[in-house]
């Protein structure tokens, strides 16, 4: 059967407000992601995939719509876009776009017709309900904190939020509505567009019943009702038929809070949902007991096992995964799992080479490519993200001191990864001549692509061979995968077996020495060639190796 392209490609995020700005208002731009091609071109990845550039009132950068056909004003132009799809598909790049239709922004003329009386035509297009006992209709929660609907007085009812309060839900039990979606991602295909990354795509189908969280598992906040809901798989499919399969588009799922059988059940080929999916377990293993805001270390253990149980069950059940480190919802990978003081070149290596010879497409966060940090801001005034100063509020008021929340927000906030991308050494890391619209972080002197591109074994240069191996090895992407050392405190290593041949893949998580031994298990064999390391002698001997801090060394046998 012949294989998907996207199996062996790489993808590349840009969060635009970020990353290049040309105008010097301060915002990233289209225009200025046009500039930087040649320079994505050059890393090796295949697909861009651009976050939500659609006018919007930016409550959440732009996860809030309020016009899907048009451009925000500040990015540029609907024709700066089509500008940047020919230039992309002129250097043999594709772009997906970022599509939110769980919600539109409250700004919506949707939202502002329903909103205005129960009979107006657009008022099912949301979800409405009375109140109940005088208050909100369940006890849901909103992830950005607060209960998840908001009351609107006009008509004496409550709209269901699950994100911010500007961020209404659709109806996805309203036929019009999903035909209106389809017509406007139809739209976009039409211009060329090569796929879409789908927002909380697994929210979409709430239980029909609305019912109070009885608490069980995380008391009151709803998810279960709507997460991978009753109608979900239908949609899906639905779409694909609509919309993804009569322009063969690659498409990723957010999925939120998901379990690996429903993404299974999300990509396996014979389903005809979707390309793959984003799934966030293993970024929640230093979320103790499930609490994001705390600050603590990760739990090596719990990492090993979330990803190494993916990696097995999605290729028994012929899904896809979609694999990544960071995004613009988390923090720096390099501060939060490896040691951007003492060891940034060898973790960064490290932790890239871990997730590059998994199965999957990989994909790059802006900046991740050079090693990019948390700014560790010290000051509230710095931070932009919503969710972060909502939770700054609510910790407050709970009677958390101001210190240990700006310890909290330093690793957990999503700023952490929406500072400017830092291009070079010149003011603001030549990301804008203006002020831009979030502090650079501090390091860019030492810290930026042009400065680390410099160096012949550099992060940069380390992605791309990372990027090129996937396509001139089949084994990454068609292996089967088993961990080894599974106990091993320090050791994340794992065997890729195909047609004969093994990928041994070795990582020091640390910065402390170990050894690694092979299982006598492993009947291995075969003349062994090293395909990557992060130290340039990396031992010969594959079935013993002394690790030195974060070492990674991966063996091909043949
Ligand atoms: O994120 C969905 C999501 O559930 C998270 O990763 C979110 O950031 C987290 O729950 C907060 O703790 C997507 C987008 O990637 C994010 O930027 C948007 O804010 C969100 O949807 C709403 O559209």
């Amino acid at each position: 059967m012949k294989q998907p392209w996207w199996k062996k490609a790489a993808v590349y995020q840009i969060y635009p407000k970020s990353f290049n700005d040309t105008t010097g208002n301060g915002v990233g731009d289209l225009q200025g992601i046009i500039e930087k091609l040649d320079y994505l071109k050059d890393l090796g990845v295949d697909v861009l995939w651009l976050t939500p550039p659609y006018k919007s009132p930016q409550n959440d950068n732009g996860y809030d719509i309020s016009d899907y056909y048009d451009i925000h004003e500040e990015y540029g132009t609907m024709e700066d876009l089509e500008r940047l799809l020919e230039e992309v598909h002129q250097r043999g790049m594709k772009l997906i776009m970022d599509i939110v239709i769980n919600h539109t922004s409250t700004h919506h003329k949707w939202f502002q017709e329903a909103r205005k009386s129960k009979d107006n035509p657009y008022r099912d297009y949301y979800i409405w309900r009375d109140p109940v006992d005088g208050g909100p209709p369940t006890n849901w929660k909103s992830k950005f904190g607060g209960n998840a609907w908001e009351y609107d007085e006009l008509t004496d009812q409550y709209y269901l939020h699950l994100f911010d309060v500007t961020q209404a839900d659709l109806n996805w039990e309203n036929e019009e509505v999903r035909e209106e979606l389809y017509k406007m991602m139809r739209f976009w295909a039409e211009k060329g567009v090569d796929g879409f990354r789908l927002d909380v795509i697994n929210l979409i189908s709430k239980d029909q019943n609305f019912p109070d969280d009885d608490g069980s598992k995380a008391p009151g906040d709803g998810r279960k009702f709507y997460t991978d809901g009753p109608r979900v798989h239908e949609f899906m499919n639905e779409m694909n038929r609509e919309v993804f399969a009569p322009y063969d588009l690659m498409t990723v799922g957010e999925m939120s809070s998901t379990t690996v059988e429903h993404c299974i059940k999300y990509t396996a080929p014979n389903r005809e949902e979707l390309s793959m999916t984003f799934n966030f377990h293993h970024l929640k293993v230093d979320y103790p007991n499930g609490e994001k805001w705390t600050v603590a270390d990760f739990d090596f253990h719990e990492l090993k096992e979330i990803l190494s149980k993916w990696q097995r069950e999605m290729n028994e059940g012929n899904g896809w995964n979609a694999l990544f480190w960071c995004n613009h919802d988390q923090p720096r990978v390099l501060s939060r799992f490896g040691d951007d003081e003492n060891y940034p070149d060898e973790s960064a290596k490290m932790l890239a080479t871990t997730i590059h010879m998994m199965q999957g497409t990989p994909y790059v966060y802006q900046g991740e490519e050079f090693g990019m940090t948390n700014p560790g801001f010290k000051d509230i005034e710095k931070y932009r993200d919503v969710e972060s100063l909502n939770i700054y509020k609510e910790l407050l008021e709970k009677g958390v001191s101001e210190e240990a929340i700006l310890e909290i927000l330093k690793q957990k906030s999503r700023d952490n990864s929406r500072t400017p991308v830092q291009w070079n050494t010149d003011e603001h890391a030549g990301f804008t001549s203006g002020t831009p619209w979030i502090d650079v972080a501090d390091n860019f002197k030492e810290v930026n692509a042009e400065t680390v591109k410099k160096k012949e074994d550099s992060i940069f240069h380390y992605y791309k061979h990372l990027i090129q191996l996937r396509k001139d090895y089949d084994i990454i992407t068609h292996g089967d995968y088993r961990l080894l050392l599974a106990e091993d405190d320090q050791i994340f290593a794992y065997v890729r077996e195909w047609n004969g041949e093994y990928l041994l893949v070795i990582n020091n998580f640390y910065g402390r020495e170990t050894e690694f031994h092979l299982p006598e298990s492993e009947q291995l064999n075969g003349a062994a060639e090293v395909l990557i390391s992060n130290y340039n002698d990396p031992s010969e001997d594959y079935r013993s190796v002394r690790l030195r801090p974060y070492e990674s060394v991966v063996y091909h046998l043949t």
